[in-house]
Formats: C-alpha cells, structure tokens, sequence
C-alpha cells in the first residue's frame, strides 16, 4: 500500500569540535568543577531532512544509533532499529508488520573538525532482497501477509562483533510480515521473525556481504569470539509474538536453546550437540573468561511482568560453556542475600580489568528490572559485581553488592573506561517495552569507581534517550553516546503530546552528543609516541611515552561492538610492566588468546601526576594476529597524525604557551566560533497526525477495529505460551 512520509524537516549539520582535550587542562585545572563531572559536546546529528519519501510514499527516516561498532580504521558504523515506526498511523501491532522497513546503516568519521558520514552499500546490509520464507504458527490456518518487499532483511535485533581481520560479522536480525493479515490493507497482527541470515561488513570496502546462513533463525541473540576465532552464537528467538512451531512443537514457547558455532577461516556454521543446548533470556549476557569457557551472567533482556519462555526460571542461574566438551556448568544464583539476586532484565554487564595472572575475572550490572516472571516492571537501583573465580579445580561465583545507583535506570548503557572506572548512560525510569512511552528518561550518567564501589552522579545530557540507546568508548578516551528508537506510543502511533511533562521522546534520535570523562580534565595526559601496531602473544612490548615514571598500568581494550547493553567481547586486559626506562615502559602482551582474543584493540597508558588517572589517547593495535594489510595504512596515518598532533599539544601545554591549533585547547570539545546550533529536536514526523488526515482513514479504522481481539493477545512483544 501507499504510505506518505509526513512533515518533512530540515535540520542543520551541528557540527562539534571533534578532537579530545590532549593536555588535560592547565595549572587552573585543580579547581576545574569538570574534573568531578566531566562534559558532554553540543549534539550533532547527520546532515539533510529528518525523514524522506522513498518512491513508494514510505518514510526514510535518519538512522538512529541502536547498534554501535568502533572500527579499527577510527570511524563508526552504526544501524538503526524499529525502522518504519514513523508510517505507523494508528497502531503499532496492527500495522508494523508493513509498515516496518529495513533498518538503515551508517559510517561516522569523527577525525578531523566536523563529523563525516557515509552510506556503506547495500545501506540496510543486503540481506533477502527478494524476501525470506515465513514460519508460519498455523499452517492452513489464518494466513501469513507479507506485502512490503523491503522489510525482510532488518539489521535491528542482530548481534555483532570483531573479527580478527577487523571486519564486523552481524548475526541474525528480523523480518516482518501480518499473521493473520489482511492482503492490500497493510493491516495485520504484526509478527517480528528472527533471521537466520549472516553478514559482514568490510571497513577497507564499506560494502556489506552475506556469508552462510545459520540453521536456527533468531532475533535478539549473543554472539561471543572464542579463543580459536569462532564465534558461538546463542539464544534468540524465531517468532517473537506467536512462537508456535507446527514443524518442531518442542522448541515451542521458548527462545532458540540450541547454539551454533561459525568459523571465520571456513565461512560455516556447525549446530553444536545437544548438550551445548540451554535456555537462555534474549540477548544473554555472555563473556568469554579467561580459561577459555563462556560465561552467562544471569542478565539478558526480559518483558515482565507476563512472561517470554515456560522455563524462564531457568535464566537465574549464572553458568559456563565449556567450548571443548561442548558442556554447561551451573556455578548457581548469583547475589543470594543482596537487594537483587537471580535473574536482571534489561541490565549491562561489564567486564571489569584482567589482571595478571589472569585467574579471575569480574563483572558489574547495574539497574534494569530485577527478576523474571513477575519481575519488576520499574526500573532498579541496585549494582552488583559478579566474580569467577578460575584459580581452583572448579569455577567459582560470588557476588559483591555494588553501590545503589544515584537514578534507577533501566536500559542503562555501561561503558568501561580505560582507568577500570565504569560509567553508566542514559536509560529510563521503567521498562519501556511494557509502557512505551511512559518512562522518565534518566539524562544524568553516573560513574562507577572500583576502588569505593560507589556511584557519583556526572554532568548531564542534553537529549533523552531510552529504548535503543547505545553508548561506547572512543580510542581518544571520550564516550560517543547515541541512539534512541523506541516503540511507538502505548503500541499505537508516535505521540510526543506527554514529552513536555518529562516523558521518554516519542520519536527517533539520530544524533549523538560526546562527553568527556573527568579524567580529561585532571591534567597532562601521557602521549604514546611509539608502540608496535601488533602484540604477540606473551610477547614483550616496548610503550615509548612521556614520563614514563608516572605510568600507573597499561591496557588494551577490544574495539567496541555494543547493542542492547552488550558487548559479549568488551574486555580490558591489564598488561604487566616489566621494565621502565627514561622514554618507555616495556610490558607483556596477553599471554593467550583465551585471555584476549585475536583481534582488534585500542592500547592505552594510564599515568597519574598527582590527580588522579589520566589515560593516554589510545593507539590502534591488534592482539595476536598482524595488522590487516587493507587498514594498514589508514591505521599508520591516523596513529602518525595523532602521535604529531598530541605531541604538539603537549609541548604547548607545558612551555606555558598557548595551545596549539587542532584541538589542543584545555576544553574537550569547544564549539567552534561558526559552528551552526545544534541540531534541532527531531520533527514531529509522526505525532502531529493532522486530524484531517485521521478523517481519510476510516477505512482502516475499521480494518483496525476487527482486529482487536486478535490483538488483545498480541499487542506487546512478549507471550505465555504452553510447553508443548
Ligand atoms: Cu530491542
């Protein structure tokens, strides 16, 4: 069907300094207020129209940052999720099967003075072009409708993560259709199928390109890098809102238990046996530990109240995977006797420094939903680390209640910083995908210090972002947070009417906004003027860097790849030092690829002058493997202009002369004097739906109307269905 793409706006390029504070500040910064709170940058956001028509009438709406990846090369690539939600005139659950669109993705070059950006190619990464088969829940029953040729190869609701090559291999995502649907209306219960589709985007081309397909569909999964480069894949979901299977009733009702395993080298997949089986919430919480086995952190998300699997109960007990026996071992219910044990929907869960020997390792979740079915539907406080304990015959888990939160946050994004401090961003006061549109958005972050696990709020945001935020680590040591694509109002249109009293925003966010830690403005910061662009395994690694009595600890931390609060390959491996001389330190590389996997990750000095930890700008290296000959030269390029442009600032800073030019300046990111505004909120696309309009849909108010029933039963994600 026709659709019209509303209210078209124009927004302005706002264009942001984009180069990090590189001398920390001067003598004055003692008293500076931001070496407490830090700084967030003007927003900016993609230059052109908010939303366009494409040639069919459907609204092609700016990205929003729903899924993050930090590439190797500096640049980001991002992807939208819900896309299509601004077409939506009166239902979500009645229209969103047709109504949805292939989420768009984006290239951002922050290098240089203004923000960049361009479209890789395909722009929604080329999956089914000409459609995917349907499961459908009732054969011979009331049909599948599948009318909208270009919503059946959704990025959103895929996992991803680096590959040691630097490319980023994207797993699973959704497809759309009406079930039951009514044919030439676009009106239908709408139904969300996971994918079984794999993808890889390539930095040195930015062309996506499809490799093999898994056996298993699956919408929200977790991947996790394994020590020999393999990637294990779990959880999912085929159908999200009528998970029935007529072909295979056992796996009725529940999330994809069975796991699959692809290999890189070979480009295939290999359904792992039985026994590697497990139930699992959707986008489980998963890390590799530093034996070599993945570990589940009893977090993933979750629909309270109403319920998502039979066995949910299950989804409380923190476990293993061992890849060799293809095994699970319970290590048990993490945080008996804290504020929230069991299960957290809707939480991060960040790795926390590994440190040599490398026997333990320890994980912090904060806010989210406490517990599954009841569960909580507002948003918790409470933070708590889990620790694995690998120096015994058997792994061991124990729980450290962390400090309670200043704001309960769920949908929080935490971010690890290279100093072990952990800050948590944005989120809202309740789950958003019960009550879409109803939460208080939490605009003040907060961060985590290890050292008094405690909590301490951080200057604010300027925008709202909840459902499909994303927030993660730059190699300059800044935090690019974005996104926002939530469900439309209440499950029906996007309606923004209860935005001015301090509700989430009703539409897409497609901007970002850059802050700056505290520690950027707690003094010089360590320039790293040399270090090899490869680390061996166990190898010894000469760091050449500025006074180098200062460096407190060396660490690498794997280039991001975040969405929905995970990041199952995010790690920090603390490397020792073993030697120190008057221009560098000499430290060892991580000493197996269980502790740090093949792959891309950004190096970073910590050295302390008397204030406090003060990372160094990281350098781009990769662990285990050589430098990609494709990003070679761009790497060498932005490491010999940042090596130039830091040492500069540097030598300014401490002759007591005026900062040199290109962002040397003691603020991280001052708005240059012509810099346009900031862009403005985004425009009322949908909302604003003129009242004449409403009166041209009768027709489809009817339609809407017959449907009801159906959609009683179906109107949010999330379902009780019967073990089978
Ligand atoms: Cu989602």
């Amino acid at each position: 069907m026709q659709r019209r793409a509303r209210a078209l706006t124009l927004s302005l390029v706002a264009s942001t300094a984009l180069l990090p504070s590189l001398d920390g500040g001067s003598a004055a910064a003692a008293e500076d207020p931001r070496a407490r709170s830090g700084e967030f940058a003007a927003p900016f956001e993609e230059p052109g129209v908010v939303c366009a028509a494409d040639p069919d009438g459907r609204a092609i709406c700016k990205p929003a940052a729903a899924s993050t990846v930090v590439l190797a090369d500096g640049r980001v690539l991002y992807w939208d999720a819900l896309e299509g939600e601004e077409d939506v005139e009166l239902s979500t659950a009645a229209e969103y099967g047709d109504a949805a669109q292939n989420d768009q993705s984006r290239v951002l070059r922050l290098r240089g003075t203004r923000p960049a950006w361009s479209v890789p190619s395909p722009a929604d990464g080329g999956a089914n072009p000409d459609g995917a088969p349907e499961e459908p829940a009732v054969p011979g029953g009331p049909g599948v409708v599948d009318e909208n040729p270009h919503n059946d190869g959704g990025l959103f609701c895929s996992d991803q993560i680096q590959l040691a090559d630097g490319r980023i291999l994207v797993v699973g995502g959704t497809q759309y259709y009406s079930e039951p649907g009514l044919p030439g209306t676009g009106y239908g219960v709408a139904e969300l199928q996971g994918l079984k589709n794999a993808r890889v985007f390539d930095p040195a081309t930015n062309r996506w390109t499809q490799v093999a397909s898994m056996t298993y569909a699956r919408w929200y999964p977790s991947l996790t890098t394994l020590p020999d480069g393999t990637v294990f894949t779990a959880s999912g979901v085929t159908k999200l809102i009528k998970p029935f299977y007529p072909s295979r009733p056992a796996d009725s009702g529940t999330n994809v238990k069975q796991t699959e395993t692809f290999n890189p080298r070979t480009g295939t997949w290999t359904v792992n046996p039985p026994s590697a089986n497990r139930s699992l919430p959707l986008y489980p919480r998963m890390h590799l530990l530093p034996n070599g086995h993945v570990y589940y952190d009893a977090a993933g998300q979750a629909f309270n109240p109403s319920g998502q699997s039979y066995d949910e109960a299950l989804w409380n007990i923190a476990a293993t995977y061992d890849p060799a026996s293809k095994t699970w071992t319970d290590l048990g219910v993490p945080g008996i006797g804290t504020a929230a044990p069991g299960f957290r929907g809707s939480s991060f869960s960040v790795a926390l420094p590994l440190r040599p020997p490398y026997t333990s390792m320890s994980f912090l979740s904060g806010g989210g939903v406490s517990g599954v079915t009841p569960g909580t539907v507002l948003a918790i406080a409470t933070s708590q680390v889990n620790t694995v304990d690998l120096s015994g015959q058997a792994a061991t888990l124990r729980t450290k209640a962390g400090g309670t939160l200043n704001n309960p946050r769920w949908y929080s994004t935490g971010v690890a910083l290279p100093t072990g401090e952990v800050i948590a961003f944005n989120g809202s006061s309740m789950d958003e995908v019960v009550a879409p549109g109803s939460g208080i958005p939490v605009r003040t972050p907060e961060i985590y210090d290890p050292a008094t696990n405690a909590w301490t709020e951080l200057a604010p945001q300027a925008k709202s972002r909840t459902y499909h935020n994303t927030a993660v680590l730059l190699p300059d040591g800044r935090v690019l947070v974005g996104g926002h694509a939530p469900i439309n109002t209440g499950y029906g249109a996007a309606n923004p009417a209860a935005e001015p009293f301090g509700f989430s925003p009703a539409l897409r966010d497609p901007s970002f906004e850059i802050f700056s830690p505290p520690y950027l403005f707690r003094g010089l910061r360590p320039v790293v003027t040399s270090v090899a662009g490869s680390l061996a395994y166990g190898a010894r690694i000469r760091v050449a860097v500025t006074d180098p009595a200062t460096v407190r600890s060396v660490v690498v931390m794997r280039n991001p790849a975040l969405t929905h609060l995970i990041d199952a390959d995010q790690r920090t491996v603390e490397l020792p030092i073993v030697a120190r001389d008057a221009s560098s330190v000499t430290v060892v590389a991580p000493p197996s690829a269980a502790v740090a996997p093949a792959g891309p990750y950004v190096l970073f000095v910590n050295s302390d002058a008397g204030r406090g930890l003060v990372p160094s700008v990281g350098r781009q290296v990769f662990v285990g493997v050589p430098v990609p000959a494709a990003l070679r030269q761009v790497i060498g390029a932005n490491t010999a202009a940042d090596v130039a442009r830091e040492t500069a600032a540097r030598r300014a800073a401490t002759s007591g002369g005026a900062p040199s030019a290109g962002g040397a300046s003691s603020a991280p990111a001052p708005a240059p004097s012509a810099a346009p505004q900031p862009a403005p909120e985004p425009a009322p696309v949908v909302g604003a739906l003129p009242g004449g309009e409403l009166a041209t849909t009768g027709r489809r108010t009817t339609a809407v109307a017959l449907l009801l029933v159906v959609l009683a039963a179906a109107v949010r994600p999330r379902r009780v269905t019967p073990h089978a």
